[in-house]
């Protein structure tokens, strides 16, 4: 299936705890999310498990595919579709090795070096950022506006997600800079209506095709 990165959620499971993490995956996802990662940086690998496990059964038969931040052995053992990895996290190569040609790949990248550095024959996507700072990633690299992600999804050869402080109003923008797509979590997670917080994004990705 190809991959659609349109609108890619990311879990906090501090900012969805009163919702509920499957209740907004599920919400998020019947409003147009196109793919998750679950992302826990507190959460020890049992626990990462025990909830990747339940989002698996939330996205069954969806088609939206579950991808899973930093953890090797929590995509492995889950059989989650793929995983996300940080510039200081688990190597691609590893990742590949260990997950095989099927799974989904993802590395964030921040400046020109990093994606020149990036072994893209093994990945599918990068995910290119922070674009705005945000309080949802403490120790986020210097944000890169639009120019600075303009110019890095056009020069990358592979899919490109923006993410970091991005909100619904910023899809045209994002999709002018030339990248596939949103990363989001606080304009889903933690929202008081996370299925219409995802259905915003499309009324902008809609205006903007037309
Ligand atoms: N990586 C770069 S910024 C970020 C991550 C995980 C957090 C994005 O969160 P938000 O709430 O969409 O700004
Ligand atoms: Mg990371």
């Amino acid at each position: 299936m190809a991959l659609n990165l349109s609108l890619y959620l990311v879990t906090d499971a501090g900012l969805c705890r009163e919702a509920g993490l499957e209740q907004t995956v599920e919400a998020a996802v019947q409003g147009g999310a196109t793919i998750v990662q679950l992302r826990d940086k507190h959460a020890s690998d049992e626990q990462m498990l025990a909830q990747a496990k339940r989002l698996k059964a939330v996205l069954a038969g969806s088609g939206v595919p579950l991808i899973i931040n930093d953890r090797l052995q929590v995509a492995l053992e889950s059989q989650a579709d793929g995983l996300h990895v940080g510039q200081s996290d688990a190597a691609v190569q590893e990742a590949r090795r260990v997950l095989g040609e099927q799974a989904i790949i993802g590395l964030s990248i921040n400046t020109l070096a990093q994606l020149q550095a990036a072994p893209v024959e093994l990945l599918d996507y990068v995910g290119i950022g922070p674009v705005f700072a945000t309080v949802s990633k403490q120790d986020h690299a210097q944000p890169i506006g639009f120019g600075g992600l303009a110019s890095l999804a056009k020069a990358c050869p592979l899919p490109s997600v923006a993410i970091g402080g991005l909100k619904a109003e910023h899809a045209i923008s994002v999709q002018r800079a030339g990248a596939n797509g949103l990363a989001v979590i606080s304009a889903i997670c933690g929202q008081p209506d996370p299925y219409q917080a995802a259905r915003a994004f499309q009324v902008f990705q809609a205006a903007s095709a037309s």
